[in-house]
């Protein structure tokens, strides 16, 4: 059984989808964010960056107990465990690597301070939120280009790329970014959205 430390938000669902998405079984430890729970000792001992998603495999690598931090970390530990989520062609493969890791390194980053920008900070900074909203936007439009030529992110095959960019994209509104100007991301989406597993995941996350 693998435990999954999470919250309702673009980065807490993405670990769920998965696991719906391998059949992998699972139980959900909701860590409420508003308190302060990620920052309480028992769960620094399982994520020391304080930070959802974690996970705990319990029958990890050679039956031994593993936790694990950093939803692009623990995706591709999951893929690699359930031995799917991960194109078997190895261009398509290195692909799925690759929008991975833009989503880890600048999608999520991006959108994440857009948003606080935008929407949590005390003190407005239109030098912020110009500078935010500016790369979500750019950074769409890389999507908006690969999804114009192929049918998933790292090319044929749905991938853990397509799930972790998801988890961000469906919220863009909350980087001040309409998908309106970008239908092929807009189309992606609500494809993504319609999957069963996706929608188990989404339900039992509410
Ligand atoms: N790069 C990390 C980002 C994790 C992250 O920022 N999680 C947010 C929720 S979306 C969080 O735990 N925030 C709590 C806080 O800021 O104290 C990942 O992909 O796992």
């Amino acid at each position: 059984m693998i435990e999954v430390y999470t919250a309702n938000t673009p980065n807490g669902i993405k670990v769920p989808i998965a696991l719906e998405e391998l059949g992998l079984e699972y139980r959900l430890i909701t860590v409420n964010l508003a308190a302060g729970e990620q920052n309480r000792p028992a769960f620094i001992a399982i994520n020391p960056n304080g930070r959802i998603p974690a996970i705990v495999d319990h029958q990890g690598p050679d039956g031994q107990r593993l936790s694990l931090f950093e939803s692009g970390a623990i995706l591709l530990y999951l893929a690699e465990k359930a031995g799917g989520l991960l194109p078997r062609d190895p261009l398509e493969r290195q692909r799925a690597m690759e929008y991975l890791f833009l989503q880890v390194a600048s999608v999520g980053p991006m959108f994440g301070q857009a948003g606080w920008f935008l929407r949590s900070t005390p003190m407005p900074c239109a030098v912020a939120i110009e500078r935010f909203r500016g790369e979500a936007l750019r950074l769409t439009g890389v999507l908006e280009a690969r999804l114009r030529q192929q049918p998933w992110l790292a090319g044929s095959e749905y991938s853990v790329a397509d799930v972790m960019n998801f988890s961000w994209l469906r919220m863009a509104h909350y980087g001040g970014v309409e998908l309106a100007r970008f239908p092929a991301v807009a189309a992606w989406v609500a494809t993504i959205s319609e999957r069963p597993a996706v929608q188990r995941a989404l339900a039992r996350m509410q």
